[in-house]
């Protein structure tokens, strides 16, 4: 079973990640995951820690001569701010009460992490509720994304919405033309504007904000995932990856919640035979029927909740007095939407990766090629 795990404090000396369960064979570059790991750092709106970093990754294990040897992958990437935190941070000799955390930040995981883990000191939470840890799962989620890319999948992401403002709908030329080029990974440089404008006018309050981002996955084989157990189900697992995602508060699979308030009939994607195979003239279901990819384009958005920092901060309690206080400034982002949007994919693309080994086994490369060529046969794909 493909699984990783991530560790590392945002301001400890590094992220570390381990993949297992990858297939030997697969070509992997540090050059191919930092190109991921860059497009993280970008995005309008990001606050000073990004100018500090320029992540990189180190194998430490499981490639060799830019193959997966099918053992496990070992990831990190070094914190260049960690220079700055060596005193406050370090594992042995940590001067932790100058930079304590007593006025826990409404929205972060300051006050529900402490009472959970007993600290006194807030920066044990938010050292890892930060998302900074995002980083390592870009680089563990690109070396499955490496995977689905030789099975011809493409993976893509646009940001749709900006605190109130919309994107107009795109298209898939559309999105090529600007979004990779765009500050905010938007497809519509009008509504792109007014975006930027609105980010820099939440700066000026001192406030923080969210937003909406979609991920389209091309190309995804029918048949990945399962209706028979809850837990197999494509739609759980990949609403379940982004949720994971630090201030994800909602996802939606294809029209999403749109399709409480339409009729069936104008909900569900009708099926034609053109003579040589079945098709949809619509996707309104987001290439997922009953759990099972259906071969259409895997269509996912997910919503961002503004930053929980705010540089004019909300009420809340000094918990050494238990008087009234402003909650704790630390420096952030004024909005991260775009940089959650480039995780978002990376996520996604481990969960289809996941359910592609699932499907087709194998532990090398050349085993799968196989199984899945018989497969394309079979349901002349
Ligand atoms: C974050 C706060 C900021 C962000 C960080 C997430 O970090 P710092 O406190 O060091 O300024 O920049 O994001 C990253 C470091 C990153 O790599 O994305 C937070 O509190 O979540």
């Amino acid at each position: 079973m493909l699984r990783y795990l991530t560790a590392g404090e945002s301001h400890g000396p590094a992220l570390t990640a381990i993949v297992e369960g990858m297939p030997a064979g697969l070509e992997i570059t540090t050059e191919y995951i930092n190109k991921q790991l860059a497009r993280r750092q970008m995005g309008y709106g990001r606050g000073g820690r990004m100018r500090i970093e320029e992540d990189q990754v180190t194998f430490f294990s499981g490639v060799r001569n830019s193959k997966t040897l099918g053992s496990p992958i070992t990831l990190m990437i070094s914190n260049r701010d960690w220079e700055n935190w060596k005193a406050y941070m370090h594992a042995e000799t940590a001067a932790v009460e100058s930079r304590r955390v007593h006025v826990p930040r409404p929205g972060h995981g300051d006050l529900a992490g402490s009472i959970k883990y007993g600290h006194s000191d807030m920066r044990n939470v938010l050292e890892r509720a930060s998302a900074r840890e995002t980083a390592a799962r870009v680089a563990a989620c690109s070396v499955a994304r490496r995977l689905i890319e030789h099975f011809g999948m493409v993976v893509e992401s646009h940001v749709v919405q900006i605190g109130s403002i919309q994107a107009a709908e795109s298209s898939y030329e559309e999105r090529q033309q600007h979004v990779p080029s765009s500050p905010l990974f938007c497809a519509d440089p009008t509504a792109e504007e007014a975006m930027m404008k609105a980010i820099d006018q939440a700066k000026e309050n001192g406030d923080s904000l969210g937003g909406v981002f979609e991920i389209i996955i091309h190309h995804v084989p029918a048949g990945l995932g399962s209706h028979v157990h809850w837990d197999r189900r494509l739609d759980s697992r990949l609403a379940g990856a982004l949720m994971s995602i630090q201030a994800i508060k909602g996802v939606e699979v294809g029209l999403g919640f749109q399709a409480a308030a339409t009729p069936g009939s104008r909900v569900h994607d009708e099926i034609h035979y053109d003579g040589k195979r079945l098709y949809r003239p619509t996707n309104r279901a987001g290439g997922i029927e009953a759990g099972i990819s259906n071969g259409e384009n895997i269509v996912l958005r997910a919503a961002m909740k503004p930053i929980a920092t705010l540089y004019r901060p909300l009420p809340s309690v000094d918990l050494d007095t238990m008087q009234s206080a402003r909650a704790t400034v630390e420096r952030s982002d004024i909005c991260a939407v775009p940089a959650a949007a480039v995780v978002g994919e990376a996520v996604v693309a481990f969960e289809i990766a996941r359910a592609f080994l699932e499907k087709f086994g194998g532990d090398n490369l050349q085993e799968l090629d196989e199984r899945l060529k018989i497969y394309r046969r079979q349901v002349q794909e």
